[in-house]
């Protein structure tokens, strides 16, 4: 199939997916024409199954908001139209379901009949789709898509609980490549990062106010009075200041270290013996589940779709949000015993594999080809 792939270029989960899908599609032997402002980060252009096709938009000082959606409607209907794509699967309901939707209804005037599918990967629904300003929007664009999909089970709730949903949505879970996994481990080189007798924790998010980046200070402030260890902060984001600022009053910040957004999150991880995510809402959790394919146990909150990856007492444990306390007992209580750290690391690798690219592709691709067929 000829596939056109809307998403954002970040570092963010729902670009970082929506790339991996498509590196995976044309593996498979599918066309992948990625339509976006920027290359995606995850993004290496040597496959000749996948094409690149930048969004631009001009800056004319009339507007006081370029209109990316314009530009990216537009951008749709002449790549769609020059690569005879077969369908469009558009990533973050905002704007793209709705750029989406215009483009479809473009192209419909000229005889062409392009189905879309809409991945939602969470804030599009929780945080910023939900707004009143965006929502008749969003619910618009949703019930518009030929097919809608939801990273978990609780952001399929809780798209029907806040929005008014005429359609099924199928549940399509983040996934890893576990093949790419299996040479690992060998060479996790961590006396880059920490002396023999250190823990190594690790957090990697957009530092956003969602994350509670200040939580994940707080446990780890009450880790290091037990046993020595090291925080590694990994990502860019609003709270990395008041992170920074926290560590310092907290008299910490020679044993955290922050490395900014990295392309080498495996590298990482190796080396990591416990991951945290305190998250506020989180739909699914992709930094968790890479944590556990690199079998690094997960110490989190319960929110959202966290429960679904991290199984609490098996791959790590749950706690409720804001319980530092909590979440602190918990993470000794792992990295306290070495045995216990063992279990908790195979179980977190083993887990993992419930999601590989195997199990969750064929879901993606059994969609397409509904979609294409009810055309
Ligand atoms: O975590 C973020 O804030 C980034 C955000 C995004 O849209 O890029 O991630 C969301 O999508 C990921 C991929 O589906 C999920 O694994 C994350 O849980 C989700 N983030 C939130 O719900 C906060």
């Amino acid at each position: 199939m000829k596939i056109a792939i809307v998403c954002y270029p970040t570092f963010g989960g729902s670009g970082v997916v929506a790339t991996e899908l498509g590196i995976a599609l044309a593996d498979r032997g599918h066309e992948v024409h990625f339509v976006t402002y920027r290359q995606p980060v995850r993004l290496s252009l040597l496959n000749n199954n996948i094409y690149f096709h930048e969004v631009h938009v001009p800056e004319y000082p009339l507007f006081h908001y370029q209109p990316y959606e314009l530009a990216l409607s537009s951008k749709l209907v002449d790549t769609i139209k020059l690569h005879n794509i077969d369908l469009l699967h558009v990533h973050y309901a905002i704007p793209h379901a709705y750029a989406g939707y215009m483009a479809k209804k473009m192209l419909e005037e000229e005889g062409i009949y392009v189905p879309m599918i809409t991945t939602l990967h969470g804030t599009d629904i929780t945080l910023v789709g939900k707004h009143p300003f965006y929502k008749p929007a969003v619910t618009f664009s949703i019930n518009q898509s030929d097919v809608v999909t939801s990273v978990s089970q609780n952001l399929k709730e809780r798209t029907l609980e806040f929005f008014n949903i005429e359609k099924d949505i199928q549940v399509v879970p983040n996934f890893i490549d576990k093949k790419k996994y299996s040479n690992s481990f060998t060479d996790c080189q961590r006396s880059l990062m920490a002396d023999d007798d250190e823990k190594i924790i690790t957090h990697i998010s957009n530092f956003r106010k969602v994350k509670r980046i200040p939580d994940v200070v707080q446990v780890f402030h009450r880790i290091q009075k037990e046993m020595p260890a090291k925080l590694i902060m990994v990502g860019e984001g609003p709270q990395k200041e008041v992170a920074e600022r926290l560590c310092d009053s907290l008299g910490i910040s020679d044993k955290v270290i922050f490395l900014g957004n990295s392309n080498e999150i495996d590298r990482i991880l190796c080396f990591s013996d416990l991951f945290l995510l305190p998250s506020e809402s989180e739909s699914f959790g992709l930094a968790a589940l890479e944590a556990m394919i690199n079998k690094v146990p997960v110490i989190s909150s319960n929110a959202g779709g966290i429960p679904e990856v991290n199984l609490d007492g098996i791959t790590g444990y749950l706690n409720d949000v804001g319980d530092v306390e909590g979440m602190a007992a918990n993470a000794l209580k792992i990295l306290g015993d070495d045995e216990v750290l063992e279990k908790f690391k195979t179980n977190a690798r083993k887990s993992s594999e419930r999601f590989d690219i195997l199990k969750v592709l064929p879901l993606y691709e059994n969609l397409y080809e509904e979609a294409y067929k009810s055309r």
